[in-house]
């Protein structure tokens, strides 16, 4: 096989700071042990997220130049509306200041309290909106996907059975809609096939439920069909993708992954009532509608990215890097989610440290000692990130991972053999790492801010182990 390098060149370069063990144990103690609570001067390569640090291109930065920043009737959102009609094929847009912002309007539209709202696999501001809004999330993805071996090559398809019994079981009308995601990012960036778009779209249609996306990473999900299913190698992504949405009534999207910016969101569809609804909300909770909580400029630089990512050559290099990490950590032995997935790769935890009970939070535990190995930051996607449920008792999800997403065009392999390295030395003296507890707790999202602290040496899985110290508010 070829090699394929980047293809952009370098016209700009941010200075990143490198630093000391010493100054490393003292911001991750600082920092209640938690990756997201850590300073970005302290971070050496940041692997927290794909999300808003994606490099813009000089195209992108020039059209902000040209943002026109009227208040109301702003030619910056006629650009994004045309971007979304040619390569969506939606034709209406309500902008939002990010993807939550979209979530939070759609759950509020199409939500009735008490409803039920199917979708493949949670997202934590997903079902955060869905529950606000009065409804209940169910998990209707394929059971592959909460297998972290299992090299099934769309993990994100939708069980359509699974599907069928819900509906069975509370009946069409009380479901508001369902929502699938490409990818899915909890199940390791895992993309959904087009034979599956199109067998929930037959369901849909046959019990009237709306089909909604939650589009964000729906370039990278149509370069996995260009990949993997037949009958699309040879195609343009700019058309699988089209043809992917055009099983949707609608989507949700947050421009910070796909439409390679650093923030804004939006919804599009092609209902005009769902569009009357998302204006009259729009105007409380974000902005004019035709701005959305954004500057002019940001909605061009919108319009311009979201026609970048979905190039074949960009995306070709954009997963061929993410591969790359995944496959050096494979070959040496490290437990990740296999196929390695769309924006980042997924560290098994579980696997990794399998002297740790789920409650002693393996993966934050990782992502902390990743950190302290090299200054590389990660994410805990785990137990942690998953919350209580409504009685107030931990959920414990199938997937204990930490998540090394790689933001789109900011790092080279050269940055990523690092990260290799580190990862695979932290795995060689896995047995020393301890586990976390608690010691502040939020009610809700509470990964963004907990704290922790390591639990005291000797309570491995099995012997006189003390509760996390929990202060659940
Ligand atoms: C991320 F730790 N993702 O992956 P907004 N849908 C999907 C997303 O991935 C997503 C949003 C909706 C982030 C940021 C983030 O628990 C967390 O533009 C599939 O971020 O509002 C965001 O889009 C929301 C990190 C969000 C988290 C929630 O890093």
């Amino acid at each position: 096989m070829r090699a394929i390098a980047e293809p952009y060149r370098i016209k700009m370069v941010e200075p990143i700071a490198m630093t000391t063990r010493e100054q490393r144990e003292a911001a991750i103690r600082a920092a209640g042990y938690n990756t997201f609570l850590l300073r970005s001067d302290d971070v050496y390569i940041d692997l927290l997220t794909d999300s808003g640090t994606s490099a813009m291109s000089d195209r992108q930065w020039s059209a902000m130049m040209l943002g026109d920043e009227a208040y109301a009737g702003a030619r910056s959102f006629d650009h994004l509306v045309e971007a979304v009609r040619e390569h969506y094929g939606f034709p209406y847009v309500c902008p939002t200041h990010q993807g939550r912002g979209a979530e939070h309007l759609i759950s509020k539209i199409l939500i009735t309290p008490g409803q039920h709202v199917p979708g493949n696999m949670y997202f934590t501001t997903t079902r955060v909106h869905q529950e606000l809004a009065g409804g209940t999330f169910h998990d209707v993805i394929i059971d592959e996907a909460h297998d972290p071996a299992s090299q099934h090559p769309f993990k994100g398809n939708v069980d359509l059975a699974k599907f069928q019994a819900l509906i069975d079981e509370v009946g069409a009308d009380q479901i508001a809609y369902i929502n699938v995601a490409v990818t899915v990012n909890m199940a390791g960036g895992q993309p959904v096939s087009m034979a599956n778009l199109r067998a929930v779209r037959e369901l849909c249609d046959r019990h009237g439920i709306i089909m909604w996306s939650d589009a964000t990473r729906l370039a990278e999900n149509a370069w996995f069909i260009k990949e993997r299913e037949d009958g699309y190698a040879g195609r343009p992504v700019t058309e699988i993708a089209k043809e992917m949405l055009s099983h949707f009534d609608g989507i949700t999207m947050s421009g910070k992954k796909d439409c390679l910016v650093n923030i804004g969101g939006f919804l599009a569809m092609r209902d005009e009532h769902i569009l009357t609804k998302a204006r009259e909300l729009v105007v409380v909770y974000e902005g004019m509608p035709t701005y959305g909580g954004l500057a002019g400029r940001d909605l061009d630089a919108m319009a311009v990215g979201l026609r970048e990512a979905l190039d074949d050559d960009y995306l070709a290099h954009r997963i061929g890097q993410v591969r790359y990490l995944g496959e050096r950590l494979r070959d040496a032995g490290v437990p990740i989610v296999q196929p390695i997935g769309g924006h980042a790769v997924f560290i098994d935890a579980a696997a990794f440290l399998d002297h740790l009970p789920q409650d002693e939070l393996p993966a934050q535990a990782l992502a902390a000692e990743i950190y302290l190995d090299s200054g590389v930051r990660t994410m805990e996607r785990g137990i942690v990130s998953a919350g209580r449920d409504a009685d107030g008792r931990h959920r414990h999800p199938k997937l204990e991972l930490v998540r090394l997403t790689i933001p789109r065009r900011v790092y080279t392999n050269s940055h990523m053999d690092v990260v290799a390295e580190s990862v695979i030395r932290v795995f060689e003296r896995r047995k020393e790492i301890r586990g976390l507890g608690f010691v502040y707790e939020p009610p809700t999202l509470r990964f963004f801010t907990s704290r922790f602290e390591p639990l005291p040496t000797g309570s491995a899985a099995g012997e006189d182990r003390p509760e996390p110290a929990l202060a659940h508010a």
